[in-house]
């Protein structure tokens, strides 16, 4: 049996600051209707794809901060894209900055959220991001910053999937597909494709000697996510020189094999297709990683009892 699902990972190149939330939906959109011409399903699209990494600036003007996340989705300037996905039948995910403010308590909270959307342009489920990277406090030895600490809070729902596309869908957003916790649990609630929006520096000023592995690091952690769980794993990037900050590519469409099955050339907006079939994953998951036959949850406490290494002493 098979269930082919021909998916589309949308990568972005740079977008600037004065870059307008309508100039990106219109790239956007021109990714869309190619993934429509390509047969695809499902298109996926970077995390805070909508204006440019906004967290490598410090802050301090609440209102001017707001100015970078959206208070509804979809909003006025998003609209057209589910208009456009519903028309052409084809699906998408989204990474955008959250800004939620209850009307009555005033009560504000801020995520770095994604979006699943189906064929028909209906919400199929939001996520939240888990594992925030960067820092707090303005770091002023930095040439960049990295904010995201200050202007996200953890997404409060931690990981989950969807029923989607024909398969079990479930969203992860750049930070988190480091950390195999986000793709296990993810696995045991028997997901079959995670989508992944990123934005990857390629120079980290904490550690600059990573520098020159930053893509190979993408690869690796996306393909180990993939093969231990048994699932497709799409991970796309907004890429390039974005405000003087050089950003990865690689964006890639992995099998449940751990193989790349198409990824991208650029560092600019370009699309890579592949045909996934959500059924490829059932013999990793009934053999090698038949979760209920051989996993050991006894021997696993210290990853949910415990954060920081505790090394026996000297
Ligand atoms: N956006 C995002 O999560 N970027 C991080 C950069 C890590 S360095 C602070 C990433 O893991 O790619």
């Amino acid at each position: 049996m098979t269930r082919a699902v021909t998916i589309g990972a949308a990568q972005l190149g740079p977008v600037q600051r004065d870059h307008t939330r309508e100039d990106v939906v219109d790239r956007l959109l021109a990714l869309l209707r190619q993934g429509a011409e390509h047969g695809c399903a499902l298109v996926v699209f970077p995390e805070l794809a909508l204006t440019t990494f906004f967290p490598r600036y410090h802050i301090t003007d609440e209102a001017e901060l707001d100015h970078w996340y959206e208070t509804a989705m979809p909003g006025p300037e998003t609209q057209p894209l589910f208009d456009e996905a519903a028309r052409l039948g084809v699906g998408f995910s989204l990474g955008y900055a959250e800004l939620q403010v209850d009307e009555a308590t005033g009560e504000r909270h801020r995520y770095n959220s994604q979006v699943l959307v189906e064929r028909d342009g209906s919400v199929v489920g939001t996520y939240r991001k888990v594992h925030l990277p960067g820092h707090q406090e303005h770091e002023p030895w930095r040439p960049f910053q990295h904010l995201e600490k200050l202007y996200f809070e953890p997404g409060p729902d931690g990981f989950e999937v969807w029923r989607a596309f024909g398969g079990v869908v479930g969203m992860a957003i750049c930070n988190d597909r480091r950390w195999s916790e986000t793709y296990r649990v993810m696995g045991l609630l028997g997901v079959e494709l995670i989508c992944i929006g990123y934005n990857t520096p390629v120079h980290n000023p904490p550690a600059p000697e990573h520098d020159r592995l930053g893509e190979f690091h993408n690869h690796l952690v996306m393909q180990a996510g993939a093969y231990q769980n048994g699932t497709w794993v799409v991970g796309v990037a907004k890429a390039g020189d974005e405000e003087g900050v050089a950003m990865i590519g690689g964006s890639a469409i992995i099998a449940p094999s751990g193989e790349i099955a198409a990824r991208c050339v650029t560092e600019g907006d370009e699309l890579a297709v592949a045909v996934a079939d959500l059924d490829m994953g059932a013999s990793y998951r009934r053999s090698v990683f038949d979760f209920a036959a051989h996993r050991q949850t006894w021997a696993y406490a210290r990853i949910t009892e415990q954060t920081g290494a505790e090394p026996p002493p000297e």
